[in-house]
């Protein structure tokens, strides 16, 4: 394929405009300073519109289209017990737990501790950058469109509790004991199983006992509801998030930080007794979340506790951790979590020494350099170019990347980062090979026809299409699981290894770990438009670069 580049960026008047050579026509398109100021508000809207156990209204969520009932509310959930895929007999517990709340995962309606995690942690990360570079926050109350604005909290932290109080759920009661399978990184016939002491770990999901089908509104899903083991992963996916809940809610509701501490510290003492339980159990029904190397995830926790309280022993794990000195720091996604822990380290006030603060925005620094080397290895100038094949959920790859470009930007100032991060989104919403936009309702062609069990209107018109602002997982040539991915795959080039179906959920599913970096980067975005429209600071205002 033959790529032009086209660069008009001397352009300064805002209109819709076409590009003509002969009598060859491009689409109409906007040249405009106000580009992502609704995308980061649609963005968000995704995750009030996944919360499970409430109802979602159409005055929140944009339409009576989009409106239902509360789903599994309430949602008591029993471990999952008896033989799984490889016929080992889990033996269950003795108590069921309510977990109501929280938001579905994806197209299905499990909930996953770890993949809450890091979509939490993204939301979060975005408040709390602003807060350290003095700006004000994107999502100020009554900003966005849920039913807490009006209630004097910042409408981000609103919808971030509504996850942060589910994953508190997750925990396993105090005095606990349970037998599951320790050591053992992968399911096979014949597990030995252990007693263990399980209080303070976290439950690794809670699913449906067996896959729904295509639609299946939430309201209307009948299947008993299981609670998987407690994995180490999802434990310090819980002390990671609730402490940096436990910081952020300090001035603004001290008990409910103080229980977020209490949680966060009792799962690290609990990982730390544990550390080797993986999420192994083999049912159906819903996803894996299975990571079989957690250096990542207690690195990442200790640097959320850390940045919480400053305390010896964390600081201890984080210098006894490898991933305290890796650079240039790693890519971000839901098994890879070291960069969160750098992140936070290198970017909220904290204890650690000014120059190990430096040493990590270095490190930061040094993946967005890397980024930036990608884009000259592809036609699109995405900065992104995976040796292996495009993965499962890639759009979110990229945007990860653009997070960390972003942050490079706000710790240089250099235009090249900011550059990278804007190429990431410019290939989200529609320059790329299929020439189609990712994200539903943005762009010439966007996305329609997500996998998804209520925004099914491709298969049940008399339900929704997805609402404006959600993001496709996009291409991937490496994990073409379902029947339309297989029948696409040797006849794709991986960058256009996708369709729109709704059947496609290995190219085309939702997810709140996706969604979670396109909320970041458009916020992002909208605030450095917002700053360029209102002029540069007074020359007795205080220094810092401009871009
Ligand atoms: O995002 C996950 C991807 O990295 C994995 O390769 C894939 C297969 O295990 O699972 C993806 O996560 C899915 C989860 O297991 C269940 N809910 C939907 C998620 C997105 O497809």
């Amino acid at each position: 394929m033959a790529v032009h580049r086209i660069d008009f960026s001397a352009l300064r008047s805002a209109g819709t405009y076409h590009l003509a050579v002969g009598n060859v026509r491009s689409r109409a398109f906007a040249v405009s300073p106000t580009l992502y100021d609704r995308l980061r508000y649609d963005s968000l809207n995704y995750f009030y519109q996944s919360r499970a156990g409430a109802p979602i209204e159409a005055r929140w969520a944009g339409g009576a289209g989009w409106a239902r009932p509360a789903g599994h509310r309430p949602e008591i959930a029993r471990c999952v017990a008896g033989p799984d895929g490889h016929g080992n007999i889990w033996p269950g517990c003795a108590y069921s737990l309510d977990v109501t709340g929280g938001w579905y995962d994806a197209g299905d309606q499990g909930k996953y501790v770890v993949n809450g995690g890091i979509a939490l942690w993204t939301l979060l990360d975005l408040y709390e950058r602003s807060r350290a570079l003095g700006r004000p926050t994107p999502y100020a109350d009554g900003k966005a469109a849920l039913p807490e604005r009006g209630n004097g909290v910042d409408d981000l932290l609103d919808e971030a509790r509504w996850e942060l109080e589910f994953l508190l759920k997750m925990q396993v009661p105090e005095g606990t004991r349970l037998r599951v399978p320790v050591g053992e990184k992968r399911n096979a016939a014949g597990l030995k199983f252990e007693e263990i002491d399980a209080s303070g770990m976290a439950h690794h999901k809670v699913g449906d006992a067996r896959w729904t089908p295509l639609p299946t509104p939430p309201h209307l899903d009948r299947e008993p509801r299981l609670l998987f083991p407690p994995s180490t992963g999802a434990t310090l996916n819980l002390a990671a998030a609730a402490a940096q809940g436990a910081r952020i809610w300090r001035g603004i509701d001290p008990a409910f930080a103080a229980r977020c501490l209490a949680a966060a510290e009792r799962a690290w003492a609990a990982a730390a007794r544990n550390p080797e339980v993986y999420a192994i159990a083999d049912f159906t029904g819903s996803g894996g979340y299975g990571d079989q190397d957690l250096g990542d995830e207690f690195f990442w926790a200790a640097a959320e506790l850390y940045v919480t309280t400053a305390r010896a022993e964390y600081r201890a794990a984080l210098g006894s951790s490898s991933w305290f000195r890796f650079s240039p720091a790693p890519e971000l996604g839901w098994n890879r979590v070291a960069s969160l822990g750098t992140i936070s380290l290198a970017l909220v006030p904290n204890a650690l020494a000014a120059e190990e603060k430096r040493r990590l925005r270095g490190s930061l620094v040094a993946a967005a350099d890397a980024f930036l080397g990608d884009i000259g290895r592809n036609g699109f100038g995405v900065p992104y170019a995976p040796q292996r094949g495009w993965p499962w959920g890639s759009t979110s790859s990229i945007l990860n990347r653009s997070l960390i470009l972003a942050l490079a930007h706000d710790f240089t100032g250099e235009a090249r980062y900011r550059d990278g991060a804007i190429a990431g989104m410019d290939f989200i919403l529609g320059r790329n090979p299929l020439d189609r936009s990712f994200v539903s309702g943005y762009g010439a062609r966007p996305m329609q026809n997500p996998h998804h069990r209520f925004w099914t209107h491709q298969l049940d018109p008399t339900l929704p299409p997805p609402p404006p602002g959600v993001l496709s997982g996009g291409p991937n040539s490496t994990a073409m699981a379902d029947g339309v991915a297989a029948g696409l795959k040797g006849r794709c080039a991986p960058q256009a290894c996708w369709v729109d179906d709704a059947r496609a959920y290995s190219l085309n599913e939702v997810a709140i770990n996706w969604n979670a970096p396109l909320v970041w980067v458009s916020a992002w975005l909208a605030e450095r438009e917002e700053r360029r429209r209102a002029g540069p600071p007074p020359a007795s205002g205080p220094s810092e670069s401009r871009s």
